[in-house]
């Protein structure tokens, strides 16, 4: 098998997340573009690619290149992600896939004509436990999803004066919080359950009207109350503003025969709550359904986190570009979805009635 050529868009952190795993498949770390030329130089030499770009177009002219990760500003999602596909090359595109839901709707179409593999970051999928609640689920160990409760807090946008381009509606969409965390959360709780929200009815906040000279049209957080295609109904909580959460995602279905838990701050357990008692489940690849065990990579006892669930995800896209079609892999249409829900909370926080899905 030929090594893959793998170039990055982008030089902040999350471009060093997916380099990082990247390199952990295996593949060749060729070449970098960022927002100039010199950015895309220190890229380059920070991250241990083999040389840089001067622009996403001379990166595309790159014989040895054969998958593009977007790792840009939200706004430049979409552009860009269709030049990789129109080049030929397979993508991995940041969420959300695009800051306009017909933008998003457009790309899957063109990522499905083309035959290449293009996929979205939604990672949390990959860590194991996730699997298991998954495999869980869908063998009706939980009965029929009743209730949910779920929320994703961070608090690195608590100060007035933390500023970061996401804030700005221009470079990082209209939507800031939901687009950002809300879109796994959701990723998540359809990724588990498989049922979807067919309805829902948000509310959004901004805590800072202005930062620095900067007014602020994002949101800081979002709540919303939601029904799903399965008659159940839940709520969830989304805030970048909370004290003290680092990055925290938690989410709680109750199922008619058994409720889990699972919080990404806590990946190594997973909550088990019947009548009769309650557990924690540990990561244990002998205790574990298939699809969760193949993703410990290291005995039990022997924590997995973010980079390992990134790896995954990577690994994943890699072995689909050589013909796998590996269980759970988030494709663009699970971007799309996102873009969707995303949509129908700033509708409904706009109108303030339920909108529909
Ligand atoms: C910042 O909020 C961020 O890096 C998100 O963009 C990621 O998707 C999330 O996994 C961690 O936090």
């Amino acid at each position: 098998m030929t090594t893959l050529g793998v170039a990055v868009v982008g030089g902040g952190f999350m471009a060093r997340v997916h380099s990082t795993a990247a390199r952990a498949a295996g593949a060749r770390l060729v070449s970098v573009a960022s927002s100039s030329p010199e950015r895309g130089e220190q890229a380059a030499r920070e991250l241990g690619f083999e040389r840089s770009a001067a622009s996403v177009a001379e990166l595309l002219e790159d014989a040895d290149v054969d998958v593009v990760h977007v790792c840009t500003p939200n706004a430049l999602h979409a552009e860009q992600a269709a030049a990789v596909l129109a080049s030929g090359r397979h993508v991995v595109c940041e969420k959300p896939l695009a800051t306009d839901v017909d933008d998003a709707r457009r790309l899957v179409e063109q990522a499905e004509g083309s035959g290449l593999v293009a996929t979205v970051p939604f990672v949390y999928r990959f860590y194991p436990l996730v699997r298991e609640a998954r495999a869980r689920f869908r063998a009706g160990d939980m009965g029929a999803v009743t209730t949910i409760t779920g929320s994703y807090l961070q608090d690195w946008l608590l100060g007035a004066e933390d500023q970061n381009w996401r804030v700005d509606a221009a470079a990082g969409g209209a939507s800031r919080a939901f687009a950002d965390i809300g879109s796994h959360l959701v990723d998540l709780l359809e990724f588990i359950t498989g049922d979807r929200i067919t309805a829902l009815a948000a509310s959004t906040s901004t805590l800072h009207r202005n930062r620095g000279s900067e007014p602020v049209r994002t949101e800081d957080a979002a709540a919303l109350t939601l029904r799903t295609e399965g008659g159940a109904v839940g709520s969830l909580l989304v805030s970048q503003v909370a004290p003290g959460r680092k990055n925290r995602l938690a989410l709680e279905v109750a199922g008619t025969e058994a409720t889990l838990g699972l919080d990404t701050e806590q990946p190594e357990t997973v909550w088990l709550g019947r009548r009769a008692g309650s557990q924690l489940l540990p990561r244990d690849a002998d205790q574990l359904s298939p699809d969760a065990a193949r993703l410990c990579t290291v005995p039990a006892g022997h924590a997995m986190g973010y980079q390992d669930a990134f790896n995954a995800f990577v690994a994943d896209t890699y072995a689909a570009t050589t013909g796998a079609d590996p269980e759970g892999l988030p494709r663009f249409a699970d971007g799309l979805r996102a873009g969707v829900v995303t949509r129908a909370v700033l509708d409904s926080a706009a109108t303030g009635a339920w909108t529909t899905l």
